[in-house]
């Protein structure tokens, strides 16, 4: 049996992933994950994610660590399926988030070392396959507005400049090739309105399948 596919959706906080991912959950072919932030907010009863966003020089290290270890679940996971579908990678984590810890200073250096060295150890020697990364490319206006719209407590005292931030790095990592990219990308409008979206899902629907023969 070939291995299956793996298709990943990427974007700014706020971009419209998971939205976009539950539209794909209807094709049998198609095995879709949940986002792992549910973990992020439960690791054993702690709100890692809240502890994070409220005190990000002591907890961005143990959070980081965390995010890692579930999406490297989510990457080695077996399916039936052909084709797999999650929200995020152990990429945009490292090239995105932790990045952007480290700029911010939030991360202390020799933390971002030992990450960095589970980061290249994990992605060499692990079976982490990416066949396609799905870009969905908002303005950071747009994210930071459905942010505040959606309301998840946890991130309610997200500036704006956060968000520009981390909009940079995807646009560093996505589009101006600044970082190692393991797979083409398919760069999305998703500024549009969810009523508006349906070429995309056909464009991604077209790619994927297309990938799969
Ligand atoms: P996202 O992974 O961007 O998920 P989302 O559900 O907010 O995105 P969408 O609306 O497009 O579905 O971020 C979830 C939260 O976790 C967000 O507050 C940012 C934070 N986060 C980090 O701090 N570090 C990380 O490495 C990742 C992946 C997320
Ligand atoms: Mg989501």
């Amino acid at each position: 049996m070939t291995p299956p596919i793996t298709v990943c959706v990427e974007g700014n906080i706020g971009s419209g992933k998971t939205t976009f991912l539950k539209h794909f959950k209807k094709f049998p072919e198609v095995r879709v994950f949940d986002e792992p932030i549910s973990k992020w907010r439960d690791c054993q009863g702690y709100n890692l994610l809240d502890l994070m966003y409220k005190d990000p020089r002591k907890w961005s290290l143990c959070f980081q660590s965390y995010v890692q270890l579930t999406m490297l679940d989510l990457h080695t996971k077996p399916i039936v399926q052909p084709i797999k579908m999650i929200e995020r990678s152990i990429f945009s984590a490292q090239y995105c988030f932790v990045q952007n810890m480290r700029n911010e200073g939030l991360m202390e250096d020799a933390q971002y070392a030992v990450l960095s060295e589970w980061f290249d150890f994990t992605t060499k020697n692990l079976p982490i396959n990416l066949d396609l990364i799905v870009y969905l490319r908002t303005d950071p206006e747009v994210a930071f507005k459905r942010i505040a719209q959606r309301g998840r407590s946890e991130e309610n005292a997200i500036k704006m400049e956060y968000i520009q931030s981390v909009h940079k790095l995807h646009e560093d990592w996505l589009i101006n090739n600044q970082k190692h990219l393991p797979c083409p990308v398919l760069t999305i409008d998703a500024n549009l309105e969810l009523a508006d979206m349906a070429p995309n899902y056909q464009l991604c629907e077209e790619k994927m399948f297309q990938k799969q023969k």
